[in-house]
């Protein structure tokens, strides 16, 4: 299970053999083929819930002493994947932060964008953000401390089109279709940017405006917190930035974020703050998205698509994976 790959930087198993990032593989791919058996099902809760099983089951086997960090929920509120259950065989320390099926709503309608994915950060790698909304502001390596999610959204725009040594309007802005980003896509839109407006996934959202040639440049707007966590973690394996502020909706919410040391919603976070320590994070598709293309089955067997970002070797791999469901041989493979 070491690795010992040139530009591997080591010093992250605290004396147990280092699990490199591919051998996480198998906990993205699996929770991705079986909530895939759900899509347009019109099923959210059994997408999930197979996805968690499935992830849940794979860590479980892992040479890790793995904690979740970001999870289901709370211990009282999620039997699986819970906040402080501790998962693996024993062995390497880390944190783990994981949304088994983002964009559960998207597979039970047969939506794209739909995948599974995890975070593996070094201990206290990951920080344990309450479950809440938080505005985000994400932009590839282009536009890499060049923006401020405090600055008005004119100000953005234009930065991030200088970045790119184009217009306002030759950008793609991706953002949550919520009616309380109304007057945000109004604005965007006052301002000749083109947008994309997405029913859920900010996660993917995110990545794809960090990675170049797909054509998206920020992903903005307000979304799950736990998904920003783990958008900040990939961000950083892919150069791009996050910036983001809690959004807390009442003053229940506003004492949970004091409990936690966020108590000043003002404050910026960044991706330093949300994942300080992160090892490598995986993804798998569900439905075909922007990155990667969802779940595929045949007669005896099925082919995901995943990214796997790795900063201990510093390495983006894009894995395309046949996986054999009977011991028979299969009949073909294609390309
Ligand atoms: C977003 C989206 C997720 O939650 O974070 C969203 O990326 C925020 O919550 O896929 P609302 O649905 O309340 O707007 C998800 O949709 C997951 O539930």
């Amino acid at each position: 299970m070491s690795d010992d790959t040139p530009g591997s930087a080591g010093g992250f198993g605290d004396g147990h053999p280092v699990v490199s990032a591919t051998d996480f593989l198998r906990v993205t791919e699996q929770a991705a083929l079986a909530s895939a058996r759900w899509v347009g099902q019109g099923d959210r809760h059994s997408a999930d819930g197979a996805a968690v099983d499935a992830m849940r089951r794979e860590f479980g086997a892992m040479p890790i002493r793995g904690e979740v960090v970001i999870g289901e929920g709370e211990k009282d509120e999620a039997p699986e994947l819970y906040v402080g259950e501790v998962l693996g065989t024993g062995g390497m320390p880390c944190e783990i932060a994981v949304d088994p099926l983002e964009g559960t709503d998207l597979v039970a309608r047969g939506d794209a964008g739909a995948i599974a994915v995890c975070v593996i950060g070094a201990p206290g790698g990951v920080m344990a953000a309450p479950d809440m909304y938080m505005q985000k502001l994400c932009v590839g390596a282009q536009a890499k401390g060049r923006v401020d999610i405090t600055a008005p959204i004119s100000d953005t725009l234009d930065t991030v089109a200088r970045c790119y040594d184009r217009s306002i309007r030759d950008l793609s802005v991706i953002v949550l279709d919520r009616p309380r980003h109304e007057a945000m896509i109004e604005e965007i839109r006052g301002l000749g940017a083109r947008i994309k407006l997405i029913p859920d996934g900010d996660i993917t959202a995110s990545m794809s405006a960090a990675v170049r040639g797909t054509g998206d440049h920020v992903y903005m707007g307000i979304g799950g917190s736990t998904e920003g966590v783990i958008t900040a973690a990939a961000l950083e394996c892919l150069g791009g930035e996050i910036q983001a502020r809690m959004w807390p909706k009442d003053d229940a919410q506003r004492e949970r974020l004091k409990e936690y040391g966020l108590g000043d919603t003002a404050q910026v976070l960044t991706g330093r703050d949300l994942a300080p320590n992160p090892m490598y994070v995986l993804a798998t598709g569900v439905t075909d998205g922007y990155l990667l293309k969802g779940v595929r089955y045949f007669s005896d067997g099925a082919r995901t698509h995943s990214i796997v970002m790795d900063l201990r070797s510093r390495t983006v791999r894009f894995v395309d994976a046949i996986h054999m469901f009977s011991r028979t041989p299969l009949r073909e493979i294609r390309l």
